[in-house]
């Protein structure tokens, strides 16, 4: 038996990051299905992930998306964030939506084109300076579709030298993480497919460059939980993307395809002590609502996350620990088992009402009439979206 008083210290500290993107329109590649009353910008964005915070109390940060979350002063945009009671998180540049990107960013052939994306990097870091974010996300959509389209190695090269460039721009406080992507929009070579590669540059760079995890990122039957046990005990976890995929890269929202996974992936990060804010890793979502309303959609990823990680805390290590050193092997699983088969969701409802929010915080915020709201009121404008 566990002492639930741990288990729910470590809950109440768990932060969970919200991303912008997901309460603005999305889509499939082939539509964007417009939703009443998406925010218009980032402000009215950081209202409704606000409304996750209150409801969840767990969900203080929205990572913003640059240029879709362009504003004027984004020292205002901080201070209207703290005003609601979050703040700003990750910056995640983009450098994937510019005709000048057709053939990739920090990797293109072009020395121009590569300037260019360069700049708009450490412009993402001039926003963090305005902020107060510590981390910048990048992702890559480079690579090349057929053979001969380019040289691998020196399109590595041109990456390292971008990186570098970033690094060397950080501040004391500041880090890059490098997400990973097993392949799309580029069907030959993507130029940062994989955990070991991001690994390889992030240890070239130093200590404020880290690794990060988009779980929809990965081959269907990839063992992620091994992925982060890897980078955990390098030091090289930086954090997140949560999502569930039944193919690849559906951003649906995490632990809907496969919750076992998801508490697989929390079994180790508890196990590394590399749950709580102190550790670094950062525990965000990236996902896109396109047929579900977006505020409930986020929520109810919270609260998935929230299961997984009450159950790994479940999980009793001194039993595991004596079954795993005595080869036992059934009694090990059964350890793991019995946690993950636990119905987390009263010790959650409890914990809940000791942090002084509701113990459904799904059903509270759709009775709560929010929705209905930003309908009435946001009307006119243009809706936000994956347009810069
Ligand atoms: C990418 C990647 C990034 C996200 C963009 C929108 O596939 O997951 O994290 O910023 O999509
Ligand atoms: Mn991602």
């Amino acid at each position: 038996m566990r002492d639930l008083t741990a288990v729910k210290d470590a809950l109440k500290n768990h932060q969970v990051e919200l991303p912008s993107w997901a309460f603005g329109n999305s889509g499939t590649r082939f539509k964007v299905f417009g939703q009443p009353g998406v925010p218009r910008n980032a402000f009215e964005k950081a209202a409704d992930a606000a409304q996750v915070h209150k409801y969840t109390g767990v969900a203080p940060a929205m990572a913003v998306h640059i240029p879709w979350d362009k504003v004027e002063d984004y020292a205002a945009l901080a201070a209207h964030a703290r005003d609601l009671g979050i703040r700003i998180g990750t910056v995640n540049s983009n450098v994937f939506q510019d005709d000048d990107y057709k053939l990739g960013s920090v990797c293109n052939p072009d020395p121009r084109v590569r300037k260019k994306a360069l700049a708009h990097l450490l412009e993402c870091v001039d926003i963090m300076d305005a902020t107060g974010s510590r981390d910048l996300k990048l992702w890559f959509a480079d690579g090349t579709n057929y053979p001969g389209q380019d040289d691998i190695g020196a399109r590595q090269d041109r990456l390292a030298q971008a990186l570098a460039a970033v690094y060397a721009r950080l501040g004391p406080d500041q880090r890059m993480v490098l997400e990973y992507k097993l392949f799309e929009p580029a069907f030959y070579t993507t130029d940062v497919p994989d955990w070991g590669t991001s690994l390889v540059h992030c240890q070239a760079l130093g200590p404020k460059a880290l690794v990060v995890v988009d779980t929809g990122h990965h081959a269907p039957g990839v063992n992620i939980e091994f992925i982060v046990a890897m980078l955990l005990r390098a030091g090289k976890l930086g954090g997140f993307d949560f999502n569930s995929r039944f193919y690849a890269d559906d951003d649906l929202m995490v632990g809907a395809a496969d919750p076992f996974q998801l508490f697989r992936i929390m079994h180790e990060v508890v196990r590394k002590g590399a749950l709580a804010p102190s550790s670094g890793v950062t525990f965000m979502l990236d996902q896109c609502h396109n047929i579900e309303p977006k505020i409930p959609g986020e929520i109810r990823s919270v609260m998935n996350v929230q299961e997984a990680t009450a159950k790994a805390l479940l999980v009793d290590p001194d039993a595991l620990a004596a079954a795993q050193a005595e080869g036992d092997v059934l009694g090990a699983n059964g350890v793991l088992m019995d946690a993950y088969n636990t119905d987390v969701r009263p010790l959650l409802a409890d914990l809940r009402e000791e942090m002084g929010v509701p113990r459904d915080p799904y059903r509270a915020y759709l009775d709560s009439g929010y929705g209905q709201k930003i309908i009435a009121e946001r009307v006119g404008g243009a809706p936000a979206g994956w347009g810069a």
